[in-house]
């Protein structure tokens, strides 16, 4: 460490040290959680009483964007950005070689806690945080047998355990034992990663609010399939339903995926509870997200292997001392600028290599900007520009791109690629697009060498989804 850089972090610790009133954070994830899952920000059908407090008392980002993927798990990479603040391009998806904000909480005075899904391999989880319980370090699993282990005091973790309890119950008393476990004498970092509502979508038997499917509306982009080949077809994800996709059966799964988002918002609402209940309830800044959306038949697709708003929104609810209460903000930003913003909040010097912009000010005044332009990225094979109303997907692999007006077509459902009209903005945004993503370290071209069939026809027989958790 430089000797500037050992300065700053040795003022960090002080400046936090010796402010009690620095706030602590409760830090709620979850997995694979489309934005529109809300009942107060607008979703007509679910439940969602918690998380509506939680709007009520802070503020809701209706743009808040994961940034993409380098493979299928798109968990991974989304972790390792929200975790180190850096963007796609910047990232060592293990956390191995960057400090991450977490830590940097801790070397600012706090004591950090995770619990729940990790899923950036065990040994980055002591490198982030003092304490981790209940943690689960696996892919995809059943929630009700999944197995977590516990950091001992070395960093290594214990043999993993089973618990009678479904997975993000567990993580949610562990948290509330770490909140009540806190004295008061340092500010506390808390990170509650639920490993749901990411499918299989099971909830404990008897958990009473359930969705009759036929009470469910399709999505408004519903298509039982893809018009191109995107370049992943038949990932594991896309296998979970058959080609051309039913409507029975994408009704039923999201009933099933609304009905498991219902008992996370219990837990919100358990870990709410424990907030307002405790001492510091006046000085805790509570964060809801989620690393990413799901497509649930929106576009032929089932997954989160495309572009699409319904994969790349994500719920974030940021509510605390000093931030607008009951507001609705239209700022874009990344899930990587979501750490720099609390680190701004709290005092905590940026770690090295964050490229996260904070957007402090617009939790003050929701109508403020943060981004003026995103992009986004999905291997080599899909590259997206959202510039706040157009939105451009290039295919490089099938050479085929599309132009959205997410204005006047939020849902992405009216491609304007083909209309002469737009010809000059698509130029203007393809060469955006590639500037930025030479800017950011993402050398990969935005045409092939070897073009592609953009046709694509669904296999007669749904292969049986691999084994492989995403
Ligand atoms: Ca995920």
């Amino acid at each position: 460490m430089s000797l500037p850089r050992l300065l700053s972090v040795l003022l960090a610790v002080t400046i936090s040290l010796s402010a009690a009133s620095a706030p602590n954070i409760v830090f709620i994830f979850a997995d694979d959680q489309r934005a529109d899952t809300i009942a107060s920000l607008g979703n007509p059908v679910i439940k969602t009483p918690n998380l509506d407090r939680l709007v009520k008392r802070g503020v809701a980002f209706t743009r808040a964007y994961m940034q993409g993927g380098n493979g299928g798990a798109t968990c991974v990479p989304s972790r390792a950005m929200l975790l180190s603040g850096r963007s796609l391009a910047q990232i060592d998806e293990r956390l191995l070689k960057h400090q991450t904000w977490p830590n940097a909480f801790g070397a600012a005075g706090y004591a950090t806690f995770a619990t729940g899904k990790w899923h950036n391999g065990p040994p980055s989880i002591s490198k982030s945080f003092q304490q981790a319980k209940a943690l689960f370090v696996g892919g995809m699993a059943n929630p009700l047998k999944a197995p977590t282990s516990d950091m001992l005091p070395t960093g290594k973790l214990t043999p993993s355990k089973i618990s009678p309890k479904h997975l993000c119950e567990e993580a949610t008393d562990e948290t509330l034992a770490f909140l009540k476990s806190q004295d008061g004498k340092k500010p506390f970092f808390s990170y509650l990663a639920f490993d749901g509502p990411h499918d299989p979508h099971i909830v404990p038997v008897g958990f009473p609010i359930d969705y009759a499917p036929a009470s469910i509306p399709l999505p408004p982009n519903f298509l039982p399939q893809h018009p191109f080949d995107n370049g992943e077809m038949v990932i594991r994800d896309e296998q979970l339903m058959k080609w051309p996709r039913p409507e029975a059966d994408v009704k039923t799964m999201l009933a099933e995926y609304y009905r498991y988002i219902s008992f996370l918002d219990v837990q919100v609402g358990r870990v709410l509870d424990a907030v307002d209940a405790s001492p510091y309830a006046a000085n805790t800044i509570i964060v809801y997200s989620a690393d990413s959306g799901v497509a649930r038949g929106s576009h032929g697709l089932i997954g989160k292997q495309n572009l699409y708003e319904h994969s790349m929104r994500v719920p974030l609810i940021v509510a605390g001392p000093g931030i607008a209460a009951d507001k609705r903000s239209d700022a874009m930003c990344y899930l990587f600028d979501v750490m720099p913003t609390l680190g701004k909040l709290c005092g905590v010097a940026t770690p090295q290599g964050s490229n996260g912009r904070e957007f402090a000010a617009v939790l003050k005044d929701p109508s403020k900007p943060a981004r003026p332009f995103l992009m986004f990225g999905y291997k080599t094979i899909q590259k997206a520009l959202n510039d706040g109303r157009w939105k451009l997907i290039r295919y490089p692999h099938v050479d085929r791109t599309q132009l959205f007006d997410l204005q006047s077509d939020p849902y992405e459902t009216k491609d304007l690629s083909g209309d002469s009209a737009q010809a000059e903005r698509i130029k203007a945004m393809l060469e955006k697009l590639a500037s930025e993503m030479k800017a950011d370290g993402d050398n990969d071209p935005l045409t092939a060498a070897k073009v592609l069939p953009a046709e694509w026809k669904a296999p007669a027989k749904v292969p049986k989804p691999g084994q492989k958790g995403f």
